[in-house]
């Protein structure tokens, strides 16, 4: 007997299938479309390792999946090869950028092809070609022609090790999140692109989306919306005529306020430098301040510091008492107004900070009893007319008695979206001293990135293009005088900020994408990745997307229908997160070639729930090639034209479980069908040729190579991955399966699987028949039986 030669078998139909071009996708036809989309990766040096294709061979099985359903399915592949992570690389191993990446590509590549995978590499994009970021500097040009990119001199996220400015997306516990530097706060000029116009938009169409629930709760938290009010409160002091603006979102507590509390970076503070008496120590405490990061300054569990403006006091607009007002570091200064009233009766931070300064703390809800600070719902007290009000109702009704504005205000902060580096697109402008910013015409698109000798940051705080004299200078597009071209780029995750629509008409010369195409392929019906992109490219692109949907460039709102489930990692065999410095990595090359392809699928879809994370175990894997090897060994079974009843209801109680669960992303349940329908087929003494067909069709999705060469084997032409799916008969599937206890006088000793919704009579002369039972029956008469059904049988003897 032959064996499964995994090596020989994959081979051949990877070049069969290349050679036949039978994934390459077509607009148009009856079929109806579904748009299936892997997050695209950057080509870093190391390659593949194991962990990463669980996602692509889900998308796969997909995909294949959809196309025997009849859809014309969209599955492209690019390469997202901008931004630090590959400049780094590159100046790590000294090799230009663009070398580098072009090196990786083909080895990714190459790893790819290995797994089987139903790409249309006819569609295959490539963030760094000039090709294609003419397109995303296209897009700048147009959010800056709509007011949607502007330069700004606010102080900015800096890694000073990186020698970039990075945006607050690109920062991990207030660390840099690529080499985990301090980050300093520095004031240069950047490009920042206005998101917070979409905030509103972002958050409210996010409820539309089919996504994981906890994916949404990250975007809505990122965006982080509150609804308040802006009250003022005015000064008292020497000549003064000034007001206080603070941001709340309890309005219904201000009679509870008890002193104010400004940020260190306040504006109104250098106002009142005259009037505080104190302003020397002010002064050292904003300087102390400066060096702290915002982390620092927010942490829950500080000790709070701050401290008094003598000479200066404010008024309570509800009842005009006279407070106190503070400097203090927990208030940050680009929320809100920068500003707080503290209620510290009813709010935690001001109720610590009010005991360490013995400040005093006056009650407005009525927490029946609870301790201080109470912070829940209630009527309101010493709150003058507004008393006995419940809380909620009362906050509109106090906010216009003191001629306050409701509003919102969001965490979400503008998109810092200039980088000092080399290795991305540059950013489509031009400076001229007459006129000004300058765009650059589009039809002088795409500004291309120029080769340099040392792509290495200047270490000036420019960009090393800033260093290319030749390149910098050029002429105004406007006035035609001498002018200089913008030396920042863009950040990574420009590119994949709208890749997915390039893959509907990859090859469009005179638009980003043509109308028709984008009608037909757009949005995308599932996509799939690492959810460490939940608030990050998931915002970007919905962002970009919805700007493009404004200048009618898109006919959809949003980008995704359907996020798949979160992906759960796979860890090294010692349960650790895969990496070089645990020595766990596993390379799936070295899977394939010694178990193959199919195997490697197959194990990583059966390894657990696919929003699980779990161990690699090559024990298991062994055990997954077994199964392979039963499937082989079932072609010498004789076919013939009729089959038991037993498999054909096997094989329709598997249709149904398996295009359920593919459906769903239940993979691993997937592939337990599909193993429990193999011991079916091999305890056959035949196997009827349309159950043998409808079963290889089965397994097409998740071993496409094995299920390939049987296909051909039992005598078929056309490719199995062209072929139909099954079709389900619900009438060959009498009842769904349920296990039954047997018990004889209350002992456990036996269990059986049987049909669902049996009589006490079928059961009968089913235990009686069983071995287990009769052994312990040995002749004695029953005299009772308990039934429960569908759970449990007893006999009392
Ligand atoms: C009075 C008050 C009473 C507040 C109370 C809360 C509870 P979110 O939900 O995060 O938007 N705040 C406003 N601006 C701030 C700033 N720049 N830095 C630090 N804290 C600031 O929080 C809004 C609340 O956080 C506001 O409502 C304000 O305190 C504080 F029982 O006003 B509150
Ligand atoms: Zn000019």
């Amino acid at each position: 007997m032959k064996d499964y030669n995994h090596q020989r078998i994959e081979k051949k139909w990877q070049r069969k299938w290349q050679k036949d071009g039978i994934y390459k996708t077509k607009e148009g036809g009856r079929r109806p479309k579904c748009y299936v989309l892997d997050m695209f990766p950057y080509p870093s040096g190391s390659g593949l390792h194991v962990g990463h294709p669980k996602g692509y061979i889900a998308t796969d099985i997909y995909s294949r999946f959809k196309r025997m359903n009849g859809f014309n399915v969209l599955h492209p592949m690019g390469w997202d090869a901008f931004g630090l992570p590959a400049e780094n690389y590159a100046i790590k191993n000294k090799v230009h950028p663009e070398i580098a990446v072009k090196k990786n590509i083909k080895y990714f590549k190459s790893q790819l092809a290995l797994m089987g995978f139903s790409y249309d590499w006819s569609r295959e994009i490539n963030t760094t070609d000039p090709e294609y970021y003419r397109w995303t500097q296209w897009i700048f040009l147009k959010m800056f022609k709509a007011g949607l990119a502007y330069e700004s001199y606010e102080p900015i996220n800096w890694c000073p090790s990186c020698q970039t400015g990075l945006a607050n997306e690109d920062l991990e516990n207030g660390l840099c999140e690529r080499c985990g530097s301090e980050i300093e706060k520095k004031p240069m000029r950047q490009w920042v692109l206005k998101i917070t116009d979409y905030a509103d938009r972002l958050l409210t169409d996010l409820d539309d989306l089919d996504w994981p629930e906890s994916i949404k709760e990250a975007q809505r938290h990122w965006i982080g919306r509150s609804e308040g009010a802006e009250i003022g409160f005015s000064l008292t002091g020497d000549g003064l005529d000034e007001e206080i603006k603070v941001f709340t979102t309890r309005p219904d507590t201000l009679f509870g306020v008890t002193y104010l509390v400004l940020s260190p970076e306040h504006p109104i503070l250098a106002k009142l430098e005259n009037s505080i008496i104190n302003q020397e120590a002010i002064r050292a405490y904003q300087l102390e301040v400066r060096q702290k990061t915002e982390i620092e300054r927010t942490a829950v569990n500080r000790e709070k510091t701050g401290i008094q403006l003598d000479g200066i006091m404010a008024i309570n607009p509800a009842n005009q008492e006279t407070i106190p007002v503070f400097v203090a570091d927990y208030v940050l200064a680009h929320y809100g107004t920068g500003a707080v009233m503290a209620v510290p009766a009813h709010d935690e931070r001001d109720f610590v900070f009010a005991e360490k300064y013995n400040l005093p703390i006056k009650k407005v809800i009525d927490g029946e009893g609870c301790n201080l600070p109470y912070i829940g719902p209630g009527k309101l007290i010493n709150s003058g007319q507004f008393n006995n009000l419940n809380n909620l109702k009362a906050k509109s009704k106090i906010v216009g008695y003191v001629n306050g504005r409701l509003t919102k205000k969001y965490k979400l902060r503008d998109w810092v979206f200039s980088r000092q580096r080399y290795w991305g697109e540059p950013i489509p402008i031009v400076h001229c001293d007459k006129c000004g910013v300058v765009p650059v015409p589009e039809t002088d698109l795409p500004v291309k990135l120029p080769k340099v000798k040392s792509y290495a940051p200047a270490g000036t705080g420019e960009s090393p293009l800033a260093t290319i004299d030749k390149w910098v200078k050029t002429k105004c597009p406007k006035c035609g005088g001498p002018a200089k071209r913008e030396t920042n780029t863009m950040p990574q995750w420009a590119g994949s900020s709208w890749y997915y629509l390039r893959y509907a008409d990859p090859q469009n010369k005179k638009s980003l994408i043509g109308k028709r195409k984008e009608k037909y392929w757009l949005p995308v019906d599932l996509y799939v990745g690492g959810t460490e992109h939940a608030t990050r490219h998931l915002i970007y692109a919905r962002f970009w997307h919805k700007f493009l949907y404004d200048i009618k460039a898109v006919s959809t709102k949003e980008p995704f229908t359907r996020f798949g489930k979160n992906l759960g990692l796979i860890l090294g065999e010692d349960g650790r997160k895969m990496s070089k410095r645990w020595g766990n990595v596993i390379n799936p090359d070295d899977v394939v070639s010694l178990y193959g392809a199919d195997t490697l699928r197959i194990y990583t879809m059966f390894i657990g729930p696919f929003e699980a994370e779990s161990a690699w175990n090559t024990k298991n894997i062994i055990g997954t090639r077994r199964f392979l090897d039963k499937v082989w060994r079932l072609r010498l079974k004789p076919k013939t034209k009729i089959g038991s009843a037993e498999a054909e209801t096997k094989l329709h109680q598997t249709i149904h479980k398996v295009s359920t669960d593919i459906e769903s992303f239940s993979f691993n349940t997937v592939v337990s069908a599909m193993m429990v329908m193999a011991n079916q087929l091999e305890k056959e003494k035949s196997i009827a040729q349309t159950i043998w067909r409808d079963w290889l069709k089965l397994l097409a999705p998740l071993a496409p190579h094995l299920a390939e060469e049987l296909w051909a084997l039992a005598g078929y032409k056309k490719s199995i991955h062209l072929s139909s799916w099954p079709v389900f008969d619900p009438h060959k599937v009498q009842t769904e399966e349920v296990e039954i206890v047997v018990q004889i006088n209350g002992k456990v000793r036996d269990r059986l699987i049987v049909a669902q919704d049996l009589s006490e009579e079928e059961i009968k002369i089913l235990v009686l028949g069983r071995p287990d039972v009769s052994k312990w029956l040995q002749g004695r008469g029953i005299k009772k039986i308990f039934y429960v059904k569908n759970r449990l049988i007893n006999l009392v003897l």
